[in-house]
């Protein structure tokens, strides 16, 4: 049979077996003759904090805000392991880490021959592409058309890897050179006779947040109020003493703050060269201007103590939101493509991160630990035609159930090895009974860069329940309605045994459910 042919008999099984779906059969008759085309578009390390939709203290994303006010936004998203590799592997497969296999950064490469969502839309008749950061090792499967960067990319004039292996450099900022390729594929390079699939993913907002030129300027007015536990002290929470992500601490002056000057030296001044000698002399130029007068002052304000991590903030702070600027702009060029086109009515625009961030929270940058910012992820869409759900989706969602969505609303059968759960239903506005009521997480990267030590928890909204493991024996549980930013330990505290064994069993059962065998070793 071909691609096309099983298409539609998929669309077809998927109808015949919707007998549930009765009320809504018109539409998805109407699905069947026109499949909905998918534009996934995830960045790198963008936190909820600085997205309007999400929150109006820093940031403004118009165009981010667009998605988010022609569909909806999910107040409860979060990832499975707050790293990038993994996160994206998640997505991938619909599987927690221990089963797609690709549990950190640093030592694995995911295994390119198992089962995917692009792969299965493939199969289902569907042109699939993807356009940026991979960040998987193994070369991408799955997709008609791919261009990704290499590791974690270069904001400057950046390498792609292209689809005969080889190493091309394309002169520009990459975000909006992924735009640009993502586009492209759009407008001049895709079967217009097949519904598609598109994955853009941005380096953007990743470290070490180098603005484009034309940005560099914006918010430099602006001071920002300091997070209440920016100077925290980590009583209670021995993992979170032993971290390495402090803005005060590890945030380097050069490498991620640009006080660049030959008299100085740090221990990422290298790599921040390695960085900004990509730039062209015009790049450099513009660069140069912009950050003398502030290296010049810098120095010779001589900060210490206090005032230097807040002056460290406030930099970290704006050279992020100049990033995001770029990508804001750059997801409102795909949004006006799509209207243009007259794809919108037909087309789910997802927007998301590969985990959320740490904006001075708790004293830090950087992600991995269960803690709510970088558990918690971005997540809105932009809805099609038929599809009538608006505003907040407040259901415990995950970044494994991003690949059993796309197939149902492909018509592809969800496999039954799938571990996430469809939100079609959420899209369409149902409210299903039965939803889940927790979610797992499990972190493995340790030893390695930021110091966070490996843990796997629980959390059900109102309480969450964490495990530090390995060279650490340490438990934690917080009451989240009461305790929100995550600062009293009341692990073993008097009083709280029900709640604890009630978390316990939570664990328990996901574990099980899930299949992890971390629970074989600290049996619960
Ligand atoms: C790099 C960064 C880290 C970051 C990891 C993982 N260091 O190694 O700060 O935690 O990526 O990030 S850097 O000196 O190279 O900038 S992830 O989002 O890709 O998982
Ligand atoms: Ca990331």
């Amino acid at each position: 049979m071909n691609s096309k042919l099983l298409f539609y008999s998929a669309a077809a099984a998927a109808l015949a077996a919707g007998a549930a779906a009765v009320s809504s059969c018109k539409k998805a008759a109407a699905n069947a003759q026109k499949p909905l085309n998918i534009v996934y578009i995830m960045t790198d390390d963008h936190t909820a904090q600085m997205m309007s939709c999400y929150d109006t203290r820093f940031a403004h994303t118009p165009n981010l805000d667009r998605i988010a006010a022609d569909g909806v936004r999910f107040t409860e998203s979060y990832v499975a392991n707050s790293l990038s590799g993994p996160s994206r592997a998640c997505m991938l497969t619909g599987k927690h880490s221990h089963a797609n296999g690709f549990t950190d950064n640093t030592t694995c490469v995911f295994d390119g021959d198992q089962p995917t969502f692009p792969k299965y839309l493939q199969k289902a008749g569907y042109q699939t592409a993807i356009f940026g950061k991979w960040h998987l090792e193994s070369l991408p499967q799955g997709f008609d058309r791919w261009e990704i960067v290499p590791g974690q990319g270069d904001y400057y004039n950046p390498d792609f890897i292209v689809e005969s292996g080889d190493t091309v450099q394309v002169h520009g900022y990459l975000t909006d050179l992924i735009t640009n390729k993502s586009l492209n594929w759009l407008e001049n390079e895709r079967d217009k006779d097949k519904p598609f699939c598109l994955l853009i993913h941005h380096k953007a907002i990743h470290r070490n947040w180098l603005a484009d030129t034309a940005h560099l300027r914006l918010f430099e007015d602006r001071t920002f109020e300091l997070p209440d536990n920016f100077f925290d002290d980590y009583q209670g929470r021995e993992a979170a003493a032993a971290q390495e992500m402090s803005i005060f601490k590890d945030m380097d002056l050069i490498y991620d703050l640009k006080m660049d000057r030959s008299d100085k030296d740090s221990p990422l001044k290298a790599r921040y060269h390695s960085y900004i000698d990509r730039m062209d002399s015009e790049q450099r130029a513009k660069w140069d201007a912009f950050y003398e007068p502030i290296i010049k002052d810098f120095y010779a304000q001589n900060l210490s103590g206090k005032e230097l991590a807040q002056w460290k903030y406030q930099r970290y702070m704006r050279d992020y939101l100049k990033v995001v600027k770029s990508l804001d702009d750059n997801v409102g060029r795909v949004l006006d493509y799509l209207e243009e086109k007259g794809l919108l009515d037909n087309t789910l625009v997802v927007y998301t991160s590969d985990q959320g961030f740490y904006m001075g929270e708790h004293g830090w940058f950087d992600k991995r630990f269960m803690y709510q910012e970088s558990f918690h992820t971005p997540l809105i869409m932009r809805l099609p035609k038929g599809m009538d759900r608006r505003g907040d989706i407040t259901e415990m969602v995950q970044n494994i159930d991003y690949a059993p969505t796309f197939l149902e609303i492909a018509g592809v059968e969800i496999p039954a090895d799938i571990q996430g759960v469809s939100l079609l239903p959420l899209l369409k506005g149902d409210k299903p009974e039965n939803w889940r009521d927790a979610l797992y997480y499990h972190y493995h990267e340790y030893p390695a860069e930021h110091a966070v030590k490996r843990h796997y928890g629980v959390s059900d909204g109102h309480h969450k329940l964490i495990h530090f493991y390995n060279d650490i024996d340490q438990w934690e549980l917080y009451d989240l309605d009461k305790d929100p930013s995550e600062m009293n330990n009341i692990y073993g505290q008097p009083g709280t045994e029900s709640i604890t064994a009630d978390m316990r069993k939570k664990l328990k059962d996901l574990q099980e459910q899930y299949d992890d065998p971390i629970r074989f070793s600290y049996p619960l």
